[in-house]
């Protein structure tokens, strides 16, 4: 089979592209994007990942980044695009799986769009969802996907991949690798056939997966691939492969130039942050933080008059600014979406003492997760995967949020109403 996208992409896109930081080398000197971090949850472990923090098939380990809804998502959007006239791109990054999450990420493109038309959309994600939803990246307007294709070899993909969760199962071992490389590389052969630049990266793993890499590329660009970029291996403290070196860039320059026989090669990449703003070289996410801007109050629709109980974390009661491991009270409100009241405020005992340990302390999470156990929700800026899925399992809903309390509360409820929360 040939290369089937070149004749498929418009000269609009192509002209786009041209002005793509990551796609073109050119421009990313000269043109920004903004990564919007709509989109926490993950279906899949890859062994070089640490959940509390970034994806880090597109980021370095060890970043954390906020959170925001796709309507917080469309407010930074137009306050970035404000001040940072070269913005062209927008990214959907993580912090987890943009297809993991995919009602965020289409609510946030959705969103977007209705108030620019020019901006190029693009995403990054580990394919495990491209058969749920390639159709409908298309139907969207995409026309930039990054896909993390790290082995074709159950056997290879076996040692990076811990789990994968598909469809309410988990898959494990060579099961799994053989389930994500077939869903990824299906997703590959759509998407390009449809005229979208795929964006193929690789994480080079010293032996594990390096001297199988040429045949990935071989293979991602035989469906179409647009261009490969084949990224280091950064140990995420924390993660199965920490105690791995990390990849050295004359074995990742040796490796882009073999492959680079067969498919262009990106050699820019910064794997910048699921928040990162600017230009590829200068990242000014720090100046964008939402907990930072003063935003105009929120008032959801009146929809029911049932009354919610929310365990919110927050340092001064004023914004949702704190992570939920490293609360030591719950400020508990009580309200129908419009109003609400602090019942109280409860004392916890602090399970995480900094983010190297977060999510660690297993009986002192018990203990924070049994003090909100009469919760209907917990609204914190970030909370640890297993608390998550410890709250979930007892029926409370964990919303991560970076806005104040007040409007935190109305959005709370509005999920817990239209059942829209994961
Ligand atoms: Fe973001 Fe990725 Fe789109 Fe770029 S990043 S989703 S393609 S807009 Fe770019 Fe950053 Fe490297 Fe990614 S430098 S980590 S390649
Ligand atoms: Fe982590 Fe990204 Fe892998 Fe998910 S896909 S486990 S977020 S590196």
């Amino acid at each position: 089979m040939t290369n089937p996208s070149p004749n498929l992409i418009s000269d609009q896109i192509l002209e786009k592209t041209k002005k793509h930081p990551c796609y073109s080398a050119d421009a990313h000197n000269k043109y920004a994007r903004i990564h919007l971090p709509v989109a926490p949850n993950c279906n899949i472990q890859c062994n070089y990942c640490n959940r509390k923090f970034d994806c880090v098939n597109e980021s370095r380990p060890g970043v954390t980044s906020e959170v925001l809804t796709p309507d917080l998502a469309k407010e930074k959007f137009v306050w970035v695009k404000r001040e940072i006239d070269q913005l062209t791109v927008v990214g959907i990054a993580g912090p987890g799986d943009a297809l993991a999450n995919w009602e965020y990420t289409k609510a946030t493109i959705e969103k977007i769009k209705e108030t620019n038309t020019d901006v190029t959309f693009c995403l990054s994600t580990n394919g495990l969802m491209f058969p749920e939803y390639a159709s409908e990246i298309i139907a969207l307007g995409v026309h930039h996907v990054t896909v993390t294709v790290n082995a074709l070899d159950p056997e290879i993909g076996a040692k990076i991949y811990k789990f994968v969760s598909y469809k309410g199962k988990i898959y494990e071992g060579s099961a799994a690798a053989e389930l994500l490389s077939r869903n990824q590389l299906a997703g590959i052969e759509y998407l390009a056939q449809r005229g979208v630049l795929v964006k193929v990266n690789i994480v080079m793993i010293k032996g594990i997966n390096d001297h199988h890499i040429p045949e990935v590329v071989k293979k991602v660009k035989e469906l179409g691939a647009f261009i490969t970029n084949i990224m280091p291996l950064i140990p995420a403290p924390g993660s199965a492969f920490e105690e791995f070196p990390q990849t050295s860039m004359k074995d990742i320059n040796d490796l882009r130039n073999t492959c680079q026989l067969d498919i262009q090669q990106m050699r820019h990449c910064k794997q910048c942050r699921a928040d990162a703003i600017g230009l590829l070289g200068e990242d000014r996410s720090q100046e964008f933080r939402m907990c930072n801007r003063q935003t105009p109050k929120i008032r959801t629709p009146k929809v029911e008059e049932k009354q919610y109980k929310i365990a919110v974390t927050s340092k001064y009661g004023k914004l949702v600014d704190q992570h939920f491991g490293h609360a030591a009270e719950f400020i508990i409100y009580q309200g129908d979406g419009h109003d609400f009241q602090v019942l109280e405020k409860r004392a916890v005992e602090q399970y995480c003492q900094g983010m190297e340990e977060c999510d660690n302390d297993e009986s002192k999470r018990e203990g924070t997760i049994l003090s909100v156990q009469d919760c209907d929700a917990v609204l914190t800026m970030r909370i640890g995967y297993h608390a998550k899925l410890q709250l979930g399992a007892k029926g409370i809903y964990s919303v991560e949020y970076c806005d104040t309390v007040e409007n935190g509360l109305s959005y709370t409820v509005n999920q817990l109403t239209n059942k829209v929360l994961l």
